[in-house]
């Protein structure tokens, strides 16, 4: 990897190269000016109260550094870091509330424009909460799912629904360390008083307030999210795709859709085949329209309907500084203020969406579900209208990548054994055959403070060599995506003897693209799912899996490496520690985490060691499961993987009249 880079991806490094020629400024450029305040980076500062801000530094901080109240580093970091977790946690539950309503307003006829589109996954889920369908009206049992699912929100005493669905033996650390989370709200309420002044002061007490609070957004808020989108637009299986710049379209009406909210963008996909819309177009000019994603609104509909994205959070700028992007139409999080701005410099008209995100410099077209439709057109037609605006100014790239994406939790259950056999048997065989070595969760952002995009490709690629097997989400998904990683092919020419074996047998990518930041809630469903299918560990801790964000930014980030900790996954993090400056709390992250959840979260930014520390703890797990130890290229007896059509002769064979 080249650290002068500023972004790792070819195509996204060449138009940073035409902006700086043209004096245009983008993140890369504000990353090198803006140098992190060492104080405030690595957790000793402290600025929830007015007698400060207070520097908790120098000598012997750890123990002899106070605050003007007299509250110590370990105590200041863990307060910085349990706020940063509630923080994270209210963007995923807030988005998933969303959703909740959503599902309620189509129960209740309300919101014309949706349907209930996967009916088995309704009922799956109304299994998860004891809620009967046999022979009930599909409304009513979507009705009682979104009610029961809100209830979580506003809980004050109990526990969130789906906690039950973790592994039992995982649910009783929880409740030994008395960190179930009660519902949603009231978790990141707790926090944020626990940590304001003069509250709680016991570092340990605090983190464990964080955990708590974490849990609530994976077993809730992420956890919900997955599910009703998957129920209102469909689960995901897998679809063809493209990504990068590429997606671009000189001769028709580019339209982008960026956050992470799935509704509008949904309703976007609808209507822009709408042959009054594509007159439209044509009418100002255009050959047709061109819909893309970029971030999570791309996974979104990426994973649903094979939209092409144009990656993930660093190349927001970027996308404008192509010069062809007609509309930027954004919802919630990780949507840089820099957009707007920028856009002024080009045609580009960047639109706001939610009643919650506005944007100097933008306009705003409010998204309302009961009218989602009206306001998808209205928005197609903006675009529309600006495409005679676009002038020959832009750094013009044309590069772009295959892509498969759509491994939802189902899918990859399926893709192990066809609809009758479905399963997580033939992993666990190859995990416990040492063909796949462990699993890795390649998740989290791409940041401009590293070569962008750079150790996720860095990772990504020498994970594989090394037969483990990667489940991507977020912008981990789109750097993969935007270096033409997510193909069978990649595992072919890249992955290690065994990894490729079982890729080849079952026709997958060595890294599964499983969806948005909130579908990290599916790595959580999937080790549940292994645990429960026997052979390996029977809780998430022991797994020989680990969970990498090598490029965070974000605070969700943070909620998300918790709740995996929490959760029983190690996680390690790229860049240095955000409360590195207390040994304390480094400690209680890493060894006693791991004491108490067999998960543990760690920083370090240089990315060989990542790697090295991610294949000592699968190494490790593999040696407490007593399992056969990994050597590339020699494997233990299993059984034979099933190919599809081993698969469909089965299928066949007992249903004759279903097809695949
Ligand atoms: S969008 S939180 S930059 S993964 Fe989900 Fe990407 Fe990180 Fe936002």
């Amino acid at each position: 990897m080249n650290k002068h880079l500023k972004s790792a991806d070819e195509t996204a490094e060449r138009i940073i190269e035409w902006a700086e020629a043209e004096r245009l400024e983008t993140c890369f450029e504000r990353a090198e000016k803006m140098k992190p305040c060492p104080i405030g980076s690595s957790g000793a500062c402290c600025k929830v109260c007015h007698m400060g801000p207070c520097r908790l530094v120098g000598k012997d901080a750890e123990e002899k550094a106070r605050g003007v109240c007299g509250a110590t580093l370990p105590t200041v970091a863990a307060r910085n870091m349990a706020r940063m977790i509630a923080g994270g946690t209210a963007a995923h539950s807030d988005h998933a509330r969303d959703m909740a309503y959503t599902l309620l307003a189509v129960a209740d006829g309300e919101a014309k424009d949706f349907k209930i589109t996967d009916v088995k996954k309704l009922y799956r889920v109304a299994g998860y909460l004891n809620i009967e369908f046999e022979g009930r009206p599909v409304n009513d049992v979507a009705r009682d799912v979104a009610v029961k699912l809100i209830e979580d929100f506003g809980r004050q005493k109990g526990e969130i629904n789906y906690l039950s669905r973790a592994p039992k033996k995982t649910q009783e650390r929880w409740k030994k360390w008395g960190i179930a989370p009660r519902g949603i709200d009231r978790e990141v309420v707790e926090v944020m008083h626990r940590t304001t002044m003069g509250v709680d002061h016991e570092p340990d007490h605090i983190l464990m307030g964080g955990l708590r609070t974490a849990l609530a957004d994976g077993w809730g808020g992420c956890m919900i999210s997955t599910d009703i989108t998957d129920i209102l637009f469909g689960t995901p299986a897998p679809v063809k795709a493209e990504a990068s710049f590429g997606i671009f379209k000189e001769d028709e009406v580019n339209l982008v859709v960026h956050g992470h909210e799935p509704t509008l963008a949904e309703m976007i996909v609808e209507v822009v085949s709408e042959p009054e819309l594509i007159a439209y177009a044509q009418s100002k000019g255009a050959k047709g329209i061109n819909l893309g994603g970029m971030c999570c609104t791309a996974n979104e509909v990426l994973m649903r309907h094979g939209i092409p994205t144009a990656g993930g959070f660093t190349n927001q700028e970027l996308g404008i500084l192509t010069g062809l992007v007609d509309a930027l139409t954004v919802d919630v999080q990780c949507i840089m203020p820099a957009v707007a701005e920028l856009s002024k410099k080009f045609h580009t008209k960047v639109i706001t969406t939610s009643e919650k995100a506005k944007m100097p410099g933008a306009m705003h077209v409010e998204y309302d579900e009961h009218n989602a439709k009206d306001v998808a057109r209205n928005i197609v037609r903006i675009a529309c209208d600006n495409f005679p605006n676009r002038t020959k100014k832009g750094s013009h790239v044309t590069d772009k990548f295959p892509v498969i994406a759509g491994f939802s939790h189902e899918y990859i259950e399926y893709m192990q054994g066809g609809r009758w056999r479905a399963s997580f048997r033939p992993l666990n065989d190859a995990i416990m055959a040492g063909r796949v070595r462990g699993v890795v969760g390649l998740a989290g952002c791409d940041n401009p403070r590293v070569p962008s995009t750079g150790l996720h490709r860095f990772l990504a690629t020498e994970l594989i060599k090394n037969d483990v097997l990667i489940v991507s989400t977020g912008c981990g998904s789109a750097a993969c995506g935007t270096a033409g990683y997510l193909t069978p092919e990649m595992a072919l020419e890249n992955a290690g003897p065994g990894l490729r074996e079982v890729c080849e047998a079952i026709g997958i990518p060595p890294i599964l693209h499983l969806g948005a930041c909130v579908d990290n809630s599916r790595i959580l469903t999937i080790a549940s799912a292994m645990a429960a299918e026997g052979g390996l560990s029977d809780e998430i801790g022991g797994m020989p899996a680990v969970g990498i964000a090598p490029e965070w930014m974000s605070e969700k980030a943070i909620a998300i490496g918790c709740y995996f900790a929490a959760s029983g996954f190690p996680v390690i993090f790229g860049g240095e520690s955000p409360v590195g400056a207390s040994e304390e709390v480094t400690k209680i992250m890493t060894e006693v985490w791991f004491e108490r959840f067999r998960g543990a979260l760690h920083f370090e930014p240089d990315p060989e060691k990542i790697l090295e520390l991610t294949l000592d703890y699968i190494d490790k797990a593999r040696s407490a499961l007593k399992l056969k130890k990994y050597e590339p290229g020699k494997f233990g007896a299993e059984r034979v993987l099933m190919d599809m059509a081993a698969r469909r002769e089965i299928e066949r064979a007992a249903k004759p009249h279903i097809g695949l």
